[in-house]
């Protein structure tokens, strides 16, 4: 446990740029800070070295992350693509048996989850809050043309975990198709898989 003291205190979130005033710790995140996710190698190469694109942006609120605290962050996932697979966040499971909530800011997106057998998609929009059970590898992907925004309320112990998604992946992909998105769900639990 901490000895730090948490006041109590109230944020703005500018739902317009992703701000929250007052700012916690930023993260910003590259084409060449997303090596191995994207399926297509030569792609991903030529996103890399010509322009390195910011694919997405996370502000979190000055909340510490250890146990008893509650931090709570607003990501931005650019619109975009990697031959076709659509920009997403690098994924997390969390390190302790925890769950995640995500509330839909502006945009589109997906929240993909992943069990380890089993794929899941839940579509976050303005009005729609994906839950994340304890024990999901999860990451967010923009489906849109819009910025996609949301925030996203965890508990301070619950840690993340990127050597899972790095191993295992996410058990789906999602690229861009005629209808605006499509998944691909590679797990074992997919139908059709043996
Ligand atoms: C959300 C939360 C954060 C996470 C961020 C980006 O804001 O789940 O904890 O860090 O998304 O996801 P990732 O850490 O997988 O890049
Ligand atoms: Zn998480």
């Amino acid at each position: 446990m901490s000895s730090e003291v948490t006041s109590p205190f109230g944020v703005v979130l500018d739902v317009a740029s992703g701000g929250v005033e007052p700012e916690g710790p930023v993260t910003e995140r590259r084409v060449s800070d997303l090596e191995g996710l994207f399926k297509d190698g030569g792609a991903y190469r030529r996103a890399r070295d010509g322009g390195d694109a910011l694919v997405y942006r996370v502000v979190g609120a000055p909340v510490p992350e250890v146990p008893g605290e509650v931090p709570f962050s607003v990501t931005t996932i650019e619109p975009g693509d990697v031959g076709g697979e659509l920009y997403m966040t690098k994924g997390h499971a969390h390190t302790a048996y925890e769950g995640e909530v995500y509330v839909g800011l502006s945009g589109r997106g997906l929240l993909l989850l992943y069990s380890g057998e089993e794929a899941r998609w839940v579509e976050i929009s303005p009005g729609r809050v994906g839950y994340i059970p304890p024990g999901w590898a999860h990451r967010t992907v923009n489906v849109g043309e819009e910025p996609f925004r949301f925030l996203a309320v965890y508990p301070g112990g619950a840690g993340h975990d990127y050597d899972f998604v790095e191993e295992h992946g996410m058990g789906a992909r999602v690229f861009r198709s005629g209808k605006g998105y499509e998944v691909v769900d590679l797990s074992a639990g997919a139908e059709g898989a043996v």
